[in-house]
């Protein structure tokens, strides 16, 4: 007989975003996605510092459709160039896993783009429930001056497919313009990528 897969629970400190117990943590710094930003002279006088962008503390549980994989992530307040720090993106690996972010704290935009060239976007405060759907890849800007932390709850076997957003980039790039977030056409898009 195998053996039940017992429920359990993890705490989610409200003030500061972070699991306990941690579980698997993530850490981006910008000399992990230094090609990802547009302007490549801003990414070369900040990588002296290499800032922290996200972290993600990921629930540990068996990545089987059976299950619900689950994490916070904390994206911190910057700027590359005048680009909002943001996550890599992904489509799952598995693409037609959909997926739900909760924002808990601080303000964002939640960008999506399919394989046909489809573009949504969604702005995030706390209390925002977006639903990304099946088939979109999806990054997180922070376009506040404090952390922008975000619940996610996905399938268990969705996995994650960097590679095609590492070529082809994301459509809209998220920028400070006047003192206002705004997208605007990425320039590399779908072209030498990024
Ligand atoms: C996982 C989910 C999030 C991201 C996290 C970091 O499917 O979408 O937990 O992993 O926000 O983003 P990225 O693109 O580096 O995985
Ligand atoms: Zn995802």
């Amino acid at each position: 007989m195998t053996e039940k897969f017992m429920p359990f629970v993890t705490e989610l400190d409200f003030a500061t975003g972070k699991l306990n117990p941690e579980g698997h943590v993530i850490t981006r710094n910008l000399s992990h996605m230094k090609d990802m930003y547009y302007d490549q002279e801003a990414v070369r006088q900040l990588l002296g510092q290499n800032p922290l962008i996200y972290v993600v503390y990921n629930v540990v549980v068996p990545e089987t459709a059976a299950h619900i994989q689950h994490c916070v992530t904390i994206l911190y307040p910057g700027k590359v160039g005048n680009e909002y720090f943001m996550t890599k993106g992904h489509y799952h690996e598995v693409l037609d896993r959909a997926e739900i972010y909760f924002c808990l704290k601080g303000k964002g935009q939640l960008l999506m783009q399919t394989q046909d060239g489809a573009f949504a976007s969604i702005d995030m405060v706390p209390g925002s429930v977006a639903y990304v759907a099946p088939e979109w890849a999806h990054r997180t800007v922070n376009t506040g001056d404090e952390p922008f932390v975000f619940f996610a709850a996905y399938p268990g076997d969705a996995g994650h497919n960097y590679g095609d957003i590492e070529t082809e980039g994301f459509a809209k790039l998220s920028v400070e313009q006047n003192g206002e977030a705004v997208l605007v056409d990425n320039p590399r898009y779908g072209k030498a990528g990024k």
